[in-house]
């Protein structure tokens, strides 16, 4: 360490904590942390490593900063974002580019000379007064190929505390690769906080990735989708580097399908929110690895995913005890949960869909809450928001895999696009090949942003592998390394496509919640070759009988043909449309690869040859 590094860290922290850093013996590491104390003059800095005790000590400092505050359940605590700030903000979220650099349509992004001048005058003299936090966490299992070990700064005790919940710890993985190693760094303050301890200035929310670093600034802000320096920030930095290093980061979870004779399948899925990720994830009689983030490697010629996470930050709305019976369990039972905008009265938790009648008053996120309370616009404010959420560690729940921190992560058995349409795809379909799957599934999902009125078709938003607001390369790039990672493989994962929001002429869906849990067994016979399958224009579609066999079998439920003949009759008008659109997107990118708009054109002659010989709707039996 630099005698100036070591005077100024000496000036700021405690023995204990300087023996933390000093442990490290990592340059980089102390130019970055000398640099942030520099800019954010805090009055302390406090450095935490793995330990059980430090993991307690951020837990107090949330608590101490009245970010967090304990509810009567022994473990659960809540805390608020400002009104302002409940979501993800993409719009002030942007890559700042080396000179001569650009990343094309779609990425936002800025000179970084310019955004790194705006931002650090955001941060500049921000933790006056305050403690920084300095702690270390790791994206993967620790201590295996997947690992990617990270330091965040931050002056929230609710951002560390979460990422203790969400992350392996890093310290440790930090000494390992003392002063040489690549490493992620996220600085973050929430900035002006008003009596509430709510980032006041959030209309000068920031979150600036510095690719050039393998670096985020992030200021103004709370919530955590934009603080948390691991989850999507990262996730934008780690697509950099898997395109450096020749594997993928993707937005998806990860989840153990039950087969015949005691087999364990994996699948992992990537689908946009409110298309039914996290109930896929956590199908009643499967095991769950990740619900958000795996990091995918060939390793010795198989395909497999890590979970990038070790917890849920998950939507907390219509979580109840009917349809997610084992999250509303560790809701509901004594343990750490950090609960977020959600409803609280005499203590405890309330949201939307929680299963039972919800109190009248209490505070939510705009303060003190009574029903019928307007926002400025004149909007009533919900009791509990949409996008509250809770965040607890996987390993609470029942339902964890064994594998969740296996080192050499799972192998892959099959891969999940889920979009969200009221009249094209099918319930369930398997792509022709790897190159079928990737473009006519992962790259052309969409899903209805409207909750579509009877009749009305909902409005469609493409999200190129749901990883949308997240892909930090050229797109076609993107693309194009997907379509590459399979390549060397002896057999690719087959990839499925799913849409759980099919409706009928009367407006009403035509499956039930629960009947993903039979595509999903369908798929992992399939896997194994162990079902046949009819060819239809746009991939392989179950046999009846094989799911009224399985609708017995998993479901207890009968299926009727009548059924079957409504959910997977061939939409050809519709799918050919949801060509024309998917078509137009690419022709807008630059680097699209030759491969989408070959797949898009052999789909398209298989759908408009069907169309000539047997007219708009198709049975399956009619092919
Ligand atoms: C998502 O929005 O995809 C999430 C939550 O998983 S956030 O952390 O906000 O990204
Ligand atoms: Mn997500």
């Amino acid at each position: 360490m630099s005698g100036k590094n070591e005077a100024l860290f000496k000036s700021k922290m405690d023995s204990a904590s300087l023996a933390k850093l000093t442990g490290l013996e990592n340059d980089k590491l102390y130019d970055f942390l000398a640099d942030a104390i520099a800019l954010c003059e805090p009055a302390k800095v406090a450095v935490f490593d793995d330990s059980p005790a430090d993991h307690d000590a951020i837990r107090q400092l949330a608590k101490d900063n009245r970010e967090e505050a304990s509810l009567v359940m022994d473990g659960h605590t809540i805390h608020f974002d400002s009104c302002n700030d409940l979501a993800r903000d993409p719009g002030s979220t942007k890559y700042l580019l080396p000179p001569g650099m650009t990343l094309g349509k779609g990425l936002l992004a800025m000179g970084r000379e310019e955004g790194l001048k705006e931002i650090r005058s955001y941060l500049a003299g921000c933790m006056k007064g305050r403690t920084m936090i300095v702690c270390f966490f790791c994206l993967g299992p620790t201590g295996s190929v997947f690992a990617i070990p990270c330091t965040q700064i931050t002056d929230s005790g609710y951002v560390a505390h979460s990422e203790t919940l969400l992350y392996r710890g890093g310290y440790e993985q930090f000494r390992k690769i003392g002063n040489s190693g690549e490493f992620f760094r996220f600085l973050h303050s929430a900035g002006r906080l008003g009596p509430d301890l709510t980032s006041i200035d959030t209309d000068k929310r920031r979150i600036y990735i510095d690719i050039a670093q393998d670096m985020v600034l992030s200021v103004n802000t709370q919530y955590a989708g934009n603080t948390v320096g691991l989850k999507k920030l990262a996730l934008r930095l780690a697509i950099r580097k898997a395109d450096r290093d020749g594997w993928l980061a993707e937005h998806m979870f990860t989840l153990g399908v039950n087969g015949p004779g005691g087999r364990k399948t994996y699948f992992c899925g990537a689908f946009p929110s409110a298309c039914g990720k996290t109930s896929t994830a956590m199908l009643p009689g499967e095991s769950i690895v990740g619900d958000d983030l795996a990091y995918f490697r060939v390793i010795d010629g198989k395909f497999r995913a890590a979970n990038v996470e070790k917890g849920i930050f998950g939507i907390i709305q219509d979580v109840n005890p009917k349809n997610d019976p084992v999250i509303y369990k560790v809701l509901t039972t004594p343990g750490e949960v950090v609960f977020s905008n959600v409803l609280v009265k005499d203590g405890k938790p309330h949201w939307l869909g929680m299963g039972c009648e919800l109190p009248a008053e209490g505070v939510n996120a705009s303060g003190r809450w009574t029903k019928g309370k307007k926002d400025a616009a004149g909007r009533e404010i919900p009791a509990s928001d949409g996008n509250a959420r809770y965040t607890i560690s996987l390993h609470r729940l029942a339902n964890v895999d064994a594998a969740l921190n296996d080192p050499a992560g799972v192998v892959v058995g099959g891969i999940i696009y889920g979009g969200r349409d009221s009249d094209t795809w099918a319930p369930v379909q398997q792509s022709f090949s790897w190159r079928h799957g990737i473009v006519t599934m992962g790259a052309s999902l969409e899903s209805e942003t409207t909750a579509a009125t009877i009749g009305q078709q909902g409005v469609r938003k493409f999200n190129l592998m749901s990883n949308m607001d997240f892909v930090a390369i050229p797109l076609g790039k993107y693309i194009q390394n997907n379509l590459d990672f399979a390549a060397g493989l002896p057999k690719a994962p087959p990839i499925f496509g799913v849409n759980y929001f099919l409706r009928g002429a009367d407006g009403n869906y035509l499956n039930g919640m629960l009947d993903k849990a039979v595509w999903v067994k369908w798929a992992e016979l399939r896997v194994h070759g162990q079902v046949e399958a009819i060819k239809g224009p746009t991939g392989f579609l179950p046999k009846y009988a094989d799911l009224k066999k399985l609708f017995g079998q998993v479901l207890g439920k009968d299926y009727t043909q009548a059924q079957y003949d409504e959910q997977f009759k061939i939409r050809v008008k519709e799918n050919l449309a949801k060509l024309d659109r998917i078509t137009k997107v690419y022709q807008d990118i630059a680097d699209a690869p030759k491969a989408i708009f070959e797949e898009l054109s052999t789909q398209r002659d298989r759908l408009l040859a069907l169309q000539k010989a047997k007219g708009d709707y198709v049975l399956p039996e009619q092919l």
